[in-house]
Formats: C-alpha cells, sequence, structure tokens
C-alpha cells in the first residue's frame, strides 16, 4: 500500500502531466493557424507522450493500491508571439517539470518508497531527453531568426517526428 505523502504527490503529478498534454493541445492550434504542420506534428507528439505520461503514473498508483483523484486541469494559454517564444515557454515548462519529478523524488526518498524511487527514475531519464529535444528545435529557430524559407525546411524536418510508445517503469 502506497504511503499518503506519496499517493497525494503522485496525484498531482498527473494533473500537472495532463495540464502539459492540454498546453501542448492548445500550442497545436497554435500551429495550425500558423499552418505549420510539422510543427503541428510535433506537438500531436508531444500531446500523446504526455497523455502517457500522465497515465503511467495513473496505472502505477493502482498498482500500488492507491486512489486516483483527479482535480480540474489549468487553462492554458492560446497564443504565442513567434514559434520561437512558443518553444521558449516549453522549454521553461518541461525544466519545471523536471524540477517537480524531482520533487517526487524527494518524497519517495523521504517516506523510503523505494520502488517509488525505481519507478520514477524513468520520468527523470525521459525529462533529460524531452529538454533536449526541445532545446534542439529551440536552437534552430535561434539561428533560423526571420528566415521564412529556414523556417519551412525545419518544418519539414519536424513532420518525420513519430510517436513510440512509451515503456514506463
Ligand atoms: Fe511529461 O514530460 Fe513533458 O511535461
Amino acid at each position: 500500500m502506497i504511503n499518503e505523502k506519496m499517493e497525494k504527490a503522485f496525484n498531482d503529478q498527473i494533473n500537472k502531466e495532463l495540464y502539459s498534454e492540454y498546453l501542448y493541445l492548445s500550442m497545436k492550434a497554435y500551429f495550425e493557424r500558423l499552418n505549420l504542420k510539422g510543427f503541428v506534428n510535433w506537438m500531436n507528439v508531444q500531446i500523446q507522450e504526455e497523455h502517457a505520461h500522465g497515465m503511467g503514473m495513473f496505472d502505477y498508483l493502482h498498482q500500488r493500491g492507491g486512489k486516483v483523484v483527479l482535480e480540474a486541469i489549468d487553462k492554458p494559454k492560446s497564443d504565442w508571439t513567434s514559434p520561437l517564444n512558443c518553444f521558449e515557454e516549453i522549454l521553461a515548462h518541461e525544466e519545471y517539470v523536471t524540477s517537480r519529478i524531482n520533487a517526487l523524488l524527494d518524497v519517495a526518498e523521504e517516506t523510503k518508497d523505494r520502488a517509488a524511487t525505481i519507478f520514477l527514475n524513468w520520468y527523470l531519464k525521459e525529462q533529460v531527453e524531452e529538454e533536449d529535444s526541445v532545446g534542439g528545435v529551440l536552437a534552430s529557430l535561434k539561428l533560423i531568426g526571420d528566415d521564412k524559407k529556414a523556417l519551412l525546411m525545419l518544418d519539414k524536418e519536424l513532420a518525420t517526428r513519430v510517436f513510440n510508445p512509451p515503456v514506463i517503469g
């Protein structure tokens, strides 16, 4: 049976993962408006990944005999000033999520929940990948500046991203 404090921390994080899904859905709508279909595809993959992250914790909590309590999901913003501005915010968001996973690991340590530590290590590794992949797109956008042709080339590249359902834990 999972400790109450750990259970609460997991429930908070499920909400954050589902908020991430919602945020990327809003960003997908932004890129639809810009008609940048490769960026739309990139967001689509991100949306599915965030859903998988949330559901991974949802399933894990049940596996550990815990209770899932869903809270309201915050409203994401719906406008950005540019693709660069959007990706700057994504990186900041992912860094925040990384800090939350670290906070969960602190609770796991505090409550001596070794099983949760092992499970959460997967999420920490995933965050390293997320920050790296977002950082890569952000670096390209900085190089591109106002070059519309280069932006379209990046859009083509982002169209190739595919979702591979993660094996969590
Ligand atoms: Fe779930 O990794 Fe992004 O937020």
